[in-house]
């Protein structure tokens, strides 16, 4: 049995653990609702710590995959291109990431990604309701959010 004093140290310690994992209070969250098949989410964003949930009010699975755009991208590009190319390299960086949610769910857990002026970042779906069906994001679960500065109100 630990003696009082060494017990108030580990309880300490174990709160500088626990406050050391928490979001900083400057973290931003954004929770992205799904629909059958749509993404409802802000068109921007100011930059900084931005933590990404996801909630899904439709009757079907669904993911979101979260994708910062190169400067020479436009989602009408990737639209074409993903046909025949779902990486689409070219236009985009690594994902930073993919929540996934049963109907009605919502994720326990978000996604921190620190946002930058002047970034682009898709939202994207690539479930699929069978295997001959299209993939959620060409029946509309694509979505634009462009990062700007905080002073502009946005
Ligand atoms: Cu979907």
């Amino acid at each position: 049995m630990p003696s009082p004093r060494v017990s108030s140290r580990l309880a300490a310690a174990a709160a500088l653990v626990i406050g050391g994992c928490a979001p900083s209070p400057s973290t931003r969250s954004v929770i992205v609702q799904t629909q059958d098949y749509a993404y409802i989410a802000p068109d921007s964003l100011p930059p900084g710590p931005t933590a990404f949930g996801l909630a899904n009010a439709g009757k079907v699975p669904h993911e979101v995959i979260i994708i910062r755009l190169r400067p020479n991208a436009n989602v009408q590009d990737i639209l074409r291109l993903d046909r025949a190319d779902s990486t689409w390299r070219d236009l985009r960086d690594p994902p930073s990431g993919i929540l996934t949610a049963d109907p009605g769910v919502t994720t326990p857990g978000q996604l921190l990604v620190n946002l930058q002026v002047g970034e682009r970042y898709l939202l994207v779906c690539n479930f699929r309701d069978t295997d001959t069906a299209p993939a959620h994001l060409h029946l509309g679960m694509m979505k634009l959010i462009t990062v700007h500065a905080s002073d502009t109100g946005e």
